[in-house]
């Protein structure tokens, strides 16, 4: 069982994920616990003061420590299940990657702390946080859409969680590549044709497709992933052969 443990001053943001798809399913199974904690309730003062102005001056309002202290607290008390482990999720942080996630999938307690306005007051982060995890480069309004990416992309991986469970797994060659292209009915679609191999019945050749289909992909759109792969001799073949074919094909006649 993996127990994640949201803190949020918007927990109806996270609603979707305990109703919807792979992460309501793997709730429903017991693979997973989604648990928010709300800052506002660890609050004592008339107005339930979970911010404040930055000392120093500047614009943007802090997340106090005390309450988030509080609620991390109340979440680590709430399980015996282990590791735990606090991530922030912050601009400032760590790029996630799969590998991440994968690593992030052995804890037994993960406690998310999305964050809001300007961020969180750094003595917390020094005291309570074990990673600080970005989702990308780019400015959200909050931690909880990047919290929800982090629950999705680690419950897909627990046992049982997919009713497909080899898509998910597949080997570890073929993680490592982008995806060969998909086509469903009709056979062909305002005027594009199905490739004529995905119809042909025959296993092998559409296997050898599909792989040389994710080899030229990945060599077109991310070429640096190949750098860190050792191709068989079959996948350096099927990759040439694309490149060839590539390069035939771009090759404009009046150059
Ligand atoms: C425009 C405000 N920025 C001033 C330089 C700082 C800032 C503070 C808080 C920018 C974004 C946020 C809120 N973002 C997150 O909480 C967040 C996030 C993100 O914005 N991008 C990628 N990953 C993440 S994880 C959490």
């Amino acid at each position: 069982m993996l127990r994640f443990d949201i803190i949020t001053l918007f927990p109806e943001m996270l609603v979707p994920l305990y109703e919807t798809g792979v992460t309501g399913r793997a709730i429903d199974r017991h693979l997973t616990m989604v648990n928010c904690w709300n800052p506002r309730d660890y609050t004592d003062d008339r107005h339930h003061t979970v911010d404040d102005k930055s000392y120093g001056g500047g614009p943007g309002m802090v997340m106090k420590a005390e309450p988030l202290r509080d609620a991390i607290l109340d979440a680590q008390d709430a399980t015996t299940l282990s590791p735990s482990k606090v991530v922030y999720l912050s601009p400032q942080g760590t790029k996630l990657t799969q590998h991440k996630v994968r690593e992030l999938t052995l804890c037994g307690q993960l406690i998310l702390i999305a964050g809001r306005y300007e961020g969180v007051d750094e003595r917390l982060i020094n005291e309570y946080v074990d990673e600080e995890i970005s989702i990308g480069d780019y400015v959200l309004s909050g931690g909880e859409l990047a919290a929800m990416v982090i629950v999705d992309a680690v419950t897909r991986l627990l046992p049982g969680a997919l009713n497909c469970e080899l898509s998910a797994v597949q080997d570890s060659f073929t993680e490592s590549l982008l995806d060969y292209p998909h086509y469903t009915r009709p056979e062909v679609f305002e005027g594009q044709r199905t490739p004529s191999v995905l119809m042909s019945g025959n296993h092998e050749s559409i296997r050898k497709w599909r792989l040389q289909q994710a080899l030229g992909r990945t060599w077109l759109r991310k070429p640096e992933m190949l750098n860190n792969l050792r191709l068989d001799p079959e996948r350096q073949i099927l990759l040439r052969e694309f490149i060839h074919a590539y390069e035939k094909n771009s090759t404009n006649v009046s150059d």
